[in-house]
């Protein structure tokens, strides 16, 4: 270790994630059922390339190679998520034992390895028959989830310490039912604005399911994409408009968890978009948890805008700004900026970053993925989570995003995430440079300053 080197706590998790949809395949098999993403993905003009998630990395029958793979990596934690149209192929009901067993097996080849699973129940993939129902613009969706959780953890709670609810409730809100880049591919504000609030329901819902099976020492929480937001220059008008691109992205999802409320300055921009707020749904979402995931990709830059409705903002993107193969911008000291302030402004207890990762132009040549851009961006990211660390924010793990490529959702296959390169042709998996240089830093404990 060379003396410029920085080392992370003893008990800190170093892990990857996944989500089902984005890897599992095999979507007819195990009696699964359908779910939005099948429908959006099957809706010509919808994603690149016209790809789907039919077979994505086929990890539904090649998990113990994966899990293989992880420990080659020298993770201690694996963060995936359950695929709710596999427990309950029509949404509700029965559940489904084959799709519980195969979690199950997954949950124990995962503890023989020696790797913690870290749990997300939500990560977008609604039974279509509860999508029929209305979806998330029908509060009893989040009465459907609720149960649904209540199964998982009765059926898989022996194997499972740490649970998350929902994924990234901004993105499946919003561009679900705003922009329509995602399923179910709505395009009505006040729709999203009613997803949102039930998907918070869900939440709340879904943490008292959890509570009720949870043992001491169990974790449960949420998982939010959160993104400093700054303004593209001095002026009045863009302060103001960086302002409100926080509360849409950060402070809506944050005040509603760990206060109880919705922003007043929010809740009048959006006038009569605003859902109706039922006796008790501000006391059910923020219900305490013990844990608060933190997705980190970029910032925002934000210029006012008066054409674009309804936030009058539009996002920009600094020339000089170093950028993804998305298009997003680099920028790692908004990892620490969002760590500090969420604890600064919320104090939700232990933090852990769920999520951080890049999307680049891997080229497999002669059986290598040399993918240098991607080793500079997780360790540049290391080192604002270092900070935070020596700041005393309680942030107690990272996981990379993502373990494999996989289907990017509105990207397709065209957006390579992975520390492991597939080639989704033959699922020959191949460890990048990214994923080794990784796995030292796993090993060790310790990130080169
Ligand atoms: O791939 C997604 C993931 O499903 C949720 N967070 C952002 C990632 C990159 O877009």
């Amino acid at each position: 270790m060379s003396s410029a080197s920085v080392v992370f706590p003893d008990d800190w998790v170093w892990g990857a994630a996944t989500a089902a949809y984005q890897i599992e395949g095999a979507v007819r098999a195990g009696g699964r059922g359908q779910s939005i993403w099948d429908t959006f993905s099957h809706t010509p003009g919808k994603i690149v390339n016209g790809d789907t998630g039919d077979i994505a990395c086929d990890h539904f029958h090649r998990y113990p190679d994966d899990i293989a793979l992880m420990r080659e990596l020298g993770l201690g934690g694996y963060r995936f998520s359950i695929a709710w149209p596999r427990i309950f192929p029509t949404g509700s009901g029965r559940p489904n034992t084959e799709g519980i067993d195969f979690y199950r097996r997954l949950i124990d080849e995962l503890h023989t390895a020696g790797i913690t699973p870290y749990v997300t129940l939500y990560h977008w993939d609604l039974p279509q028959p509860l999508q029929d129902r209305g979806g998330w613009g029908n509060r009893d969706t989040a009465h459907r989830f609720g149960e649904y959780v209540q199964t998982v953890a009765a059926a898989l709670g022996a194997g499972v310490q740490h649970w998350f609810t929902i994924n990234e409730p901004w993105v499946a809100a919003f561009l679900g039912h705003w922009t329509g880049d995602h399923a179910p591919g709505a395009r009505d504000f006040r729709l999203a604005l009613l997803a949102a609030h039930n998907l918070l329901l869900a939440h709340g819902e879904g943490m008292a399911a959890l509570r009720s099976e949870m043992r001491p020492g169990d974790e449960a929480g949420i998982v939010l994409n959160l993104a400093p937001s700054e303004p593209a220059d001095d002026s009045n008008a863009d302060l103001e408009a960086a302002h409100r691109m926080d509360g849409f992205v950060n402070r809506w999802f944050l005040d509603a968890l760990y206060r109880g409320v919705y922003p007043d300055d929010m809740v009048r921009l959006y006038g009569d978009a605003m859902p109706e707020i039922a006796a008790g749904d501000m006391d059910l979402i923020s219900r305490p948890t013990d844990v608060l995931g933190v997705n980190y990709y970029s910032r925002s830059v934000v210029a006012y805008d008066p054409a674009a409705m309804p936030l009058h903002t539009r996002r920009v993107t600094p020339p000089s700004a170093r950028v993804t193969a998305m298009g997003w911008e680099i920028f790692p000291s908004g990892l620490y900026d969002v760590l500090q302030r969420v604890h600064d402004d919320y104090a939700p207890g232990r933090l852990l970053v769920t999520e951080n990762g890049a999307a680049l132009n891997d080229v497999l040549d002669e059986g290598v993925v040399d993918d240098p851009a991607r080793e500079d961006f997780l360790h540049e990211h290391l080192l604002q989570v270092y900070r935070a660390v020596q700041a005393s924010v309680p942030v107690a793990g990272y996981f990379a995003w993502s373990l494999l490529d996989n289907f990017e959702w509105a990207w397709g296959y065209s957006a390579r995430f992975g520390l492991i390169f597939v080639d989704f042709a033959t699922q020959e998996r191949i460890v990048k440079r990214s994923g080794r240089w990784y796995s030292e830093v796993t090993r060790e404990n310790v990130v080169g300053a």
